[in-house]
């Protein structure tokens, strides 16, 4: 086959641009609003930041099945069952939407799952607390999925095609359960005293962490500048986490719960409102491995990888079976 390659002969090969040149052109690109995809050229510390992010991401999604699907053998009502189970797939489905965006970046998913099974890879520290009661199942739906909207919004914008792409999917998704967590608050809420109690001790307990979600203030924040300027991240973690405060109190309002926060305000100069401090050192502690249930969280990962094995060594047996009887066709 004829290539552009073959105009070349006779003239001077053109000299590879130098690694400062690549970088202003992908900046320009970026600034542009352009996509990168896999098999551009792009600086290798954007590489590295993106398998981080995505992969941290999917381990999220992936150990973020286990607090939820505690309560699949205990929903209320057959239809809840149904719902919730649909529900824990989709995120297991999402944690494997976000490996294949990792893969795309030259990493191999099995690499990233055995950082998580190690012990050394990091996932939300949302998923280290416990899931006390089925009111937690709401609240989860209606605080968590909801902060992670509110984050995964401005990432269907992200510079990086395939994470961009995945993100539109999962944000629908995310949004069928925030409404189905709600959904269920409001149930407890209306319901009898103790339902109501139920509700209102999942979001004293669901609150603070889910505001934890976000990451560390701006001004700790080692990542965000330079993942702003590369277009990953679109807006800063306490930009996105005033704005779910002030799309969630409303919410919590018409529920008639009470958000547990004594130094929340409306600030009508600011159009916000103003809330407390959040505990940094508890929000440390458990991104260290100290969480409330972060040991059981990964042996409950582990075991679920050691059952497995049976599964992955029969697909692969199935493969190699398949391509022995195409090569023998
Ligand atoms: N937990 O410099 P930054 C979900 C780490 S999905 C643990 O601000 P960055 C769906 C951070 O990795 C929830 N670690 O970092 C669902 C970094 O560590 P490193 C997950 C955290 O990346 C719902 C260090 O602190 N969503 O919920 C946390 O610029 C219901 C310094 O932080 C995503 O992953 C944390 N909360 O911004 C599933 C969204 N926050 O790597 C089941 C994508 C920060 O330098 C049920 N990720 N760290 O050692 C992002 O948007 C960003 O990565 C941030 C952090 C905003 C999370």
């Amino acid at each position: 086959m004829y290539t552009q390659g073959l105009d070349s002969q006779g003239r001077e090969p053109e000299a590879a641009p130098d690694a400062a040149v690549l970088a202003a052109r992908f900046q320009a690109r970026v600034d542009a609003d352009e996509k990168i995809e896999p098999k551009d050229w792009m600086p290798e510390a954007y590489r590295q930041t993106l398998i981080r992010q995505i992969s941290q991401h999917a381990h999220s999604e992936i150990v973020g099945m286990l607090p939820e699907g505690n309560w699949i053998t205990r929903a209320p009502s057959l239809k809840r069952k149904a719902v919730l189970i649909a529900k824990v797939q989709d995120e297991g489905g999402h944690g494997m939407y976000l490996y294949s965006a990792a893969e795309t970046l030259g990493v191999e998913r099995a690499e990233l799952i055995e950082q998580l099974l190690a012990g050394t890879a990091k996932y939300s520290s949302i998923f280290n607390y416990p899931t006390l009661s089925w009111a937690d199942v709401g609240a989860i739906g209606w605080l968590v999925d909801g902060a992670a909207i509110m984050n995964q919004i401005p990432l269907c914008r992200c510079s990086y095609g395939p994470y961009a792409r995945a993100m539109v999917r999962i944000c629908k998704e995310e949004s069928f359960h925030q409404r189905q967590g709600f959904e269920i608050m409001m149930t407890l809420a209306n319901g009898t005293a103790e339902q109501k109690r139920m509700a209102q001790d999942a979001l004293n307990r669901w609150w603070w962490p889910s505001l934890m979600m976000f990451g560390p203030p701006d001004d700790n924040s080692p990542n965000s500048a330079q993942s702003m300027r590369w277009r990953i991240k679109r807006e800063t973690n306490d930009e996105i986490r005033q704005r779910f405060v002030d799309v969630t109190v409303p919410q919590a309002e018409a529920l008639g719960l009470t958000v547990p926060d004594p130094d929340l305000q409306w600030n009508g100069t600011r159009g916000s409102y103003d809330f407390g401090v959040i505990d940094w050192e508890e929000f440390y502690a458990v991104v260290r491995g100290e969480g409330p249930v972060a040991k059981e969280r990964m042996r409950a990962r582990v075991k679920a990888w050691e059952d497995g094995a049976w599964v992955r060594e029969a697909a692969l047996a199935h493969a190699e079976k398949s391509a022995a009887r195409v090569a023998a066709e």
